[in-house]
């Protein structure tokens, strides 16, 4: 195969007008724009409603191109497209070539008969998305998802690109992903497909199926190259017959691929090279990790289980939902994927749901969640809305499912195919269409009719769930706790406190959150100074869920007390946050086994917000990610506390018993012990044990409870492992003394550290350096009166990361 790239420097205009910009490809308008300074950044202060003209123009990217003198002679030529979005017309030499509708799938056209020698031009329109939906609205009223511009629904373009209650209404346009020719002569591969089969004794056959495209007569044949995780290869060749190469290797004893915190992430390179004639015509690759995974569903006291089984594993699905890391795709770094899927591996998740508002994923981010043992719920691009079912609408739809199950298939991480999001609980809820047998046909047409059949036929080993939340019957309590995932919104929406999450017993919770207000310095990247207010105009325009701010102080007067200043309120209301998730996820580890997955709302950001992150924009964690390392611990020490009662329980999720040893003890706010005791025992692996079951009455009545904490510490197989504090009023009526905080780095072989010390209970403590984005092994913590806590720097690792760290502790918050 010839390969000429087109990426890279292009022309930008408007559709009729003569006036171009420099574009850059892959790309989308909005980048272009900012960067030739025609429009401000859309992510500052209120511009995003000052650009709201570029989504209602249509535009066109063009560029000449001598054509590489190797292609021309080509038996083929192509023009792939790996993704243009969405509404596009493209012309070669002023030859139309084709029009495209779904920005989630790659096209190749055949061009031979359009390219010329020497120069050539290629140009691609794309009509304003905005404007293309306004007549489908006029004569349709389909739901179209909220907090967006309506109408994305009558097209395959990314849902919350037009709005969500994250995101701003910037709905792009552009050549997305790359863009190149490709000259072919006798045959190329279209698809290398890749299965496991488990024999005895743990053998594993890897049945490998190589499709091509025969141009010529001549015979083909494939070298298929296997490299093992211990750098061992065996190489083998097949022949292709007709379209296909089938072959079946045989692993003696495979290295298993595990998810996060259950084991390696072994992989296996496989290579298939395409020969004819004695010379490469092409080839693929793809990296594969041998493990079996199940969607289990099994009668039970409770109703139906649904858990993930993983190389005969139960596992408790740890994670959170990932929506797309940026507004604009095309920016989106490696080092911005590495960063965030790393970051979920650090804070012990083993599952990511990629959220079916956004878009397939890049590659990218599916081979770190490979490597890093990150387990993909893979929802299909549907959400919120109700979606067209016209002829040629499911058409497009098949011809995406088909592309990006056969891209995605076989890959370790991928263990659910999902429907869509919220569609099914809102037809029977939100949108009261539950007696309209249409809707639900048309609806079922989709999804319990579509999407099954491509799935079962296209890829067999990974099961396929209609929707989230969904019971597994079909209309039937979608968002019921016996059985099927859900989504528990009543904390946060429904303005319920954080103990009604205790109240809530799914059997796999795939969504529920709490919003915060990300770090100040994130704040002032799109706030000026005289802005920096909850209320103000700037503030509110980075804020999509018109009742969050609202809601935040809401909550908020009903833990903590009024944050002194606009940073502090940015600190409270981070640790908002992260308690309410920890008030949830304790709960439903604790009753692991009816519970079998807690996936809160959300990972990342697509721009810098207000919204329901664990991590922002710029990647800075927030406290809730710090308190997700915590609380997504492999074994886990919980404390339910209820008036002055307490129980304190730890969760095993590893598949070994563990030696634990429970230190706790009840001590006033300087430190004096009041009552203290340890439990020594062993907890089985895969279950929650209650350890203690304390009331402390009258250690805590009157004003006592205001007074005192209860300490509790943890010591699994020997290693001190976690430390937690509970409070029996809320921190606002705590009398916490002015703690003072001191702070010590140092260094030794395993790097750089510092020591953190309090004279009386701190609590959340923070650690900030001034102008740097430091990761540490814990922070937001609380040191019990008198101690001292060392806590390690992660990133940066130089010593300087250090330079002018400061502490404060909640008591400095008001
Ligand atoms: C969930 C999601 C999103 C939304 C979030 C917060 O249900 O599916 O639609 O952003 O709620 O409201």
């Amino acid at each position: 195969m010839v390969i000429q790239s087109l990426d890279g420097v292009w022309e930008l205009k408007e559709v009729g007008k003569e006036n171009c910009i420099k574009a850059q490809v892959p790309g989308c308008v909005h980048l272009d724009l900012m960067r030739a300074k025609v429009i401000p950044d859309p992510f500052y202060g209120d511009n995003e409603r000052k650009v709201t003209w570029v989504h209602e123009t249509d535009w066109e990217y063009s560029r000449s191109f001598r054509c590489h003198e190797d292609i021309l002679p080509c038996q083929r030529v192509y023009l792939e497209c790996d993704g243009l979005d969405t509404l596009a017309e493209i012309r070669l030499n002023g030859h139309k070539i084709a029009t495209t509708d779904n920005m989630y799938v790659a096209y190749r056209f055949d061009v031979a008969n359009s390219l010329a020698p020497g120069d050539n031009r290629i140009s691609i329109k794309f009509k304003s998305p905005v404007n293309y939906v306004k007549p489908l609205l006029a004569k349709d009223s389909l739901h179209s998802p909220g907090d967006s511009i309506p109408g994305s629904i009558y097209t395959r373009k990314s849902p919350s690109q037009w709005g969500w209650d994250w995101g701003p209404k910037l709905p792009s346009s552009g050549i997305w992903r790359p863009i190149r020719l490709v000259g072919a002569n006798h045959a190329f591969i279209t698809d290398l497909r890749v299965r496991q089969e488990n024999g005895r004794n743990g053998k594993v056959t890897i049945k490998v199926e190589v499709e091509v495209e025969r141009i010529s007569v001549w015979p083909c044949y494939v070298v298929l190259n296997l490299k093992h995780p211990d750098g061992t290869s065996e190489v083998c060749e097949t022949r292709v017959n007709g379209s296909k190469a089938r072959y079946s290797i045989s692993i003696q004893n495979p290295q298993l691929w595990w998810p996060n915190g259950y084991g390696k992430q072994p992989l296996y390179d496989l290579t298939a090279v395409l020969m004819c004639e004695g010379e490469e015509q092409d080839r693929k690759s793809r990296r594969v990790g041998i493990r079996t995974i199940k969607l289990e569903q099994r009668k039970d006291s409770y109703g139906r289980s649904f858990t993930f089984v993983v190389n005969g594993v139960p596992v408790f699905c740890k994670g959170a939902n990932w929506i797309p890391a940026d507004q604009f795709p095309p920016r989106i770094t490696d080092a911005h994927y590495e960063h965030l899927i790393s970051s979920a591996a650090r804070a012990n998740m083993n599952m990511l749901r990629v959220w079916g508002g956004g878009y397939y994923e890049d590659e990218r981010f599916y081979d770190l969640c490979d490597e890093y043992g990150i387990l993909v719920w893979q929802d299909f691009t549907f959400s919120c809305g109700m979606y067209p079912v016209d002829e040629a609408y499911l058409e497009n739809v098949r011809r995406e499912i088909e592309f990006n199950v056969k891209r995605l298939r076989g890959r370790a991480c991928l263990a659910l195919w999902c429907g869509n999001n919220e569609m099914e609980w809102f037809m029977v809820g939100a949108w009261g269409v539950e007696k309209s047998a249409l809707r639900k046909r048309q609806y079922s047409k989709i999804f319990h009719d579509l999407l099954p059949s491509l799935v079962s036929r296209l890829d067999p080993d990974v099961a396929y769930w209609p929707s989230s939340p969904y019971s597994g019957e079909p209309f039937n309590d979608p968002n019921g706790p016996a059985s099927g995932d859900g989504h528990y919104w009543e904390v946060w929406h429904g303005r319920q406190p954080f103990t009604a999450y205790r109240t809530q017993f799914h059997r796999f919770m795939s969504e529920f959150g709490f919003e915060s207000l990300p770090a100040i310095e994130t704040v002032k990247s799109f706030c000026p100074d005289s802005e920096l207010n909850m209320f103000s105009h700037t503030m509110e325009c980075h804020q999509k869920n018109s009742a969050g701010n609202g809601l935040i102080l809401h909550y908020l007067a009903q833990t903590f007390r009024m944050p002194c200043s606009f940073e502090m309120t940015c600190y409270v209301s981070q640790l908002l946050q992260a308690e309410a998730m920890r008030y949830g996820v304790e709960h439903w580890r604790r009753n692991r086994g009816r519970c079998m997955g807690a996936l809160y709302w959300q990972l990342n950001d697509c721009w810098p917000v207000c919204s329901w992150s664990s991590i922002d924009y710029f990647g800075r964690w927030k406290a809730l990610h710090y308190f997700a390392r915590r609380f997504y611990e492999p074994i886990l020490l919980s404390v339910a506390e209820e008036g002055t009662a307490a129980e304190i329980h730890v969760t095993n999720d590893t598949t070994h018993p563990a030696r634990v040893e429970l230190c706790w003890s009840l001590e006033t706010l300087s430190g004096k012990v009041l009552r203290k005791s340890k439990v020594k025992t062993k907890v089985d692996g895969g279950a929650d044990k209650l350890l203690a079951k304390l009331d402390f009455t009258d250690e805590l009545a009157g004003d006592a409870a205001r007074q005192a904490v209860l300490v509790s510490e943890l010591i699994v197989n020997g290693k001190p492992t976690s430390v937690t504090m509970t409070s029996f009023v809320p921190p606002k009526h705590l009398d916490l003394p002015k703690a003072k905080l001191w702070v010590e780095p140092g260094s030794d072989e395993e790097g750089v550290y510092i020591d953190v010390s309090a004279d009386a209970v701190a609590r959340y403590t923070c650690l900030v350096v001034p102008k740097r984005d430091v990761v540490f092994s814990d922070n937001y913590f609380d040191i019990p009166a008198g101690r001292t806590v060392r806590i390690r720097v992660e990133t940066p690792t130089d010593a300087s990361a250090l330079t002018g760290v400061k502490a404060f502790s909640l008591c400095d918050s008001y």
